[in-house]
């Protein structure tokens, strides 16, 4: 049986592989195999701020009139503004409204336990007293002060590990610079003398003028060799030994890993790592972008990454002014506030050890589980599918310490929710027990029961045989807002088979769709889908074709009815005759017909 990477055995290094494929040179997620000896404090950490902040936020989406869409920090590079009409910008950024301990606090409200502040993107300004550039915020600005010597200190003064992202080899502004090809000519250009001009003596001022650094956030590595890359590091290093250093500094050369922008990955990961998003689509202020993610798609973010072992930076686009969207602010403290009451579920946890279950996900702690009740079952019952040996010594719902009834029959634990519990965005059982929970393997049964809507078996808990193989499709809506969607790609051939094992809780119809995306040239090819060994025939519908810079369409295409009985089952789908690639299924939901 042939299984993706991913699906090997969540001990295994994952998601790396599939991450790396598609852009390998912007996104250099692999980090070094050597533990840094600060890593714990980020480890625990697990909920960061990350803050976008330069010349784009005072443009804020719209240049001469018209307005663009996507990554705002890109706007200097998707209008092609030239340096000479861009650095103009700096003669009006005045952001009087910025005030360093709101933003401090806000963080501390949100429960973030650190803090990522862009230095320079890559449109080449220093947000930050430079000597090394008369273009920063000093010294180009009318406002003509240091915003980050406040900042740092007062975010160090809550107990936030203060850090800098710094754009290493992107820089529109310098003539030797990475990517700025419309004012200059890429095959001129001397990174090297970049690196040592500008690069290199500002990460110095950074790791010295604003004392212990949690983290250098690098970003979109270019213009150096492995062997530079190691150097480089090497003599920053010496600077501020503490100090961790993001994935993206290149050739698998970080502290720890950081997944594309905008990706979760779908299942655990082992090791030091960040996920990150921002608030709404842009990182940095776009005055027409309100799709800011509510407090319970925040919260529900957190516990998901917190499931598969890492940390979630997210990310807030100050505007021109210097100040944090309404919505962020609000939203982020709606999301502190339940952290205030669930934090134990998150800070210091490590990965889940039961599998994603209709239910939610789990995170863990020393005997303890965190059972994240993102959907409640409509008949209270909480099942949890546990291995043997486990005993259970307590029970009990994490915000009130409500002590919760439970059976533990064989291997499997139900647990009766309240009645009255108030709807939550994650509502969190503490399950403390005895004996070791292995870390579970990919290939477990997905429960699948009445008692929710729908039952969702995901992409990556399919064994696959023959062509197939589980991917991270990575693609973008505007410009730069990057999606990332886990698939089951390439199964072409009748002996080709994608396989999902079940633990059907509750016996009756249940329903099955299939979520997939299909090529024009993969529509209208007969497959068929076993429920243990009834077929149900499809045809696949035509959704479009995958490119980078387009939504990736999903259609849920019913399959049809099936009468379960309770146990164990199988789904296996294949296609009817040797041809294309059938579809790219996301996912088989299954729903109860009630
Ligand atoms: O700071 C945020 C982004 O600006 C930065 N990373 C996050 C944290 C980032 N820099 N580069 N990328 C992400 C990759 C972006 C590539 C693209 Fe494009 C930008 C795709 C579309 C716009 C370059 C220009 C590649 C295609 C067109």
């Amino acid at each position: 049986m042939k299984r993706f990477i991913l699906a090997a055995t969540i001990s295994a290094a994952v998601s790396a592989p599939v991450l790396a494929q598609t852009m390998d040179e912007m996104w250099d997620n692999r980090a070094n195999g050597k533990e840094h000896p600060n890593i714990k404090w980020f480890k625990e950490a697990k909920f960061g701020m990350f803050i976008h902040w330069g010349l784009y936020s005072k443009i804020a989406g719209e240049w001469k009139g018209k307005k663009y869409y996507g990554s705002g920090e890109w706007i200097m590079s998707q209008a092609k503004i030239p340096v000479k009409e861009y650095e103009q910008v700096a003669a009006s950024f005045n952001p009087t409204g910025f005030n360093a301990e709101e933003w401090a606090q806000l963080a501390a409200d949100a429960g973030m336990k650190y803090m990522v502040i862009t230095a320079k993107h890559h449109e080449g300004f220093s947000m930050y007293d430079s000597k090394v550039t008369p273009f920063d915020i000093k010294d180009a600005t009318p406002y003509g002060k240091d915003p980050m010597k406040p900042l740092s200190e007062a975010v160090r003064r809550r107990g936030i590990r203060f850090g800098f992202y710094y754009s290493q080899f992107q820089d529109w502004y310098e003539p030797n610079g990475g990517k700025n090809s419309w004012d200059y000519d890429e095959s001129k250009k001397n990174y090297q003398l970049y690196y040592q001009q500008k690069a290199i003596p500002q990460i110095r001022e950074l790791l010295t003028q604003y004392g212990p650094l949690g983290i250098l956030w690098f970003d979109t590595p270019g213009g150096m060799t492995k062997e530079q890359t190691t150097l480089f590091i090497d003599s920053l290093r010496q600077l501020q030994p503490g100090c961790l250093f993001s994935s993206r500094v290149g050739h698998g050369l970080g502290d720890y890993k950081d997944l594309g922008d905008s990706e979760i990955p779908p299942a655990p990961v082992p090791g030091a790592w960040e996920s990150l998003y921002t608030h709404n689509d842009s990182w940095g202020y776009i005055q027409h972008d309100l799709n800011f993610k509510t407090p319970e798609a925040l919260i529900r973010l957190l516990a998901q990454v917190a499931s598969r072992g890492g940390n979630l930076l997210l990310n807030v686009g100050p505007d021109g002014n210097g100040r944090i969207p309404e919505y962020s602010i609000r939203y982020l403290k709606e999301t502190g506030k339940w952290l205030k009451e669930n934090g134990a579920s998150i800070y210091g946890t490590t990965n889940g050890r039961i599998p994603d279950q209709p239910w939610g996900v789990s995170t863990s702690a020393p005997g303890k589980q965190f059972l994240h009740v993102l959907h409640a079952p409509d008949d209270r019952k909480l099942f949890v599918p546990l291995q043997s040996g486990i005993g259970i010594t307590r029970v009990y719902l994490l915000k009130t310490r409500q002590p919760l009834s439970y059976t533990l029959k064989g291997k499997d634990l139900t647990i009766q929710l309240p009645a009255s519990l108030p709807p939550c965005a994650d509502n969190v059982v503490v399950m403390e027990y005895k004996g070791e929970i292995q870390n579970y393997t990919l290939s477990l049964p997905v429960t699948v029961s009445s008692h929710f809507d729908q039952n969702q078996l995901e992409a990556v808990r399919a064994s696959l045989k023959g062509n197939g193989s589980i991917k991270s499709l990575t693609y973008s809506h505007y410009y730069g807002d990057w999606k990332h969607t886990t698939c089951i790609t390439d199964v072409k051939d009748s002996t080709d088979e994608i396989r999902f094992n079940m633990r059907i809780t509750d016996p009756g119809d249940y329903r099955i769709i299939l979520e997939y995306s299909c090529e024009p040239s993969s529509a209208k090819q007969e497959g068929v889908l076993y429920f243990n060994d009834q077929p149900v025939y499809f045809r696949t519908l035509k959704t479009g074709s995958f490119e980078k810079t387009a939504p990736l369409l999903f259609i849920n295409h019913i399959a049809g009815i099936v009468t379960a009985k309770a146990g164990d089952a199988v789904i296996r789908i294949r296609p009817a005759f040797n041809g294309k690639e059938l579809f790219k299924l996301r996912s088989v939901i299954i729903e109860p017909v009630k």
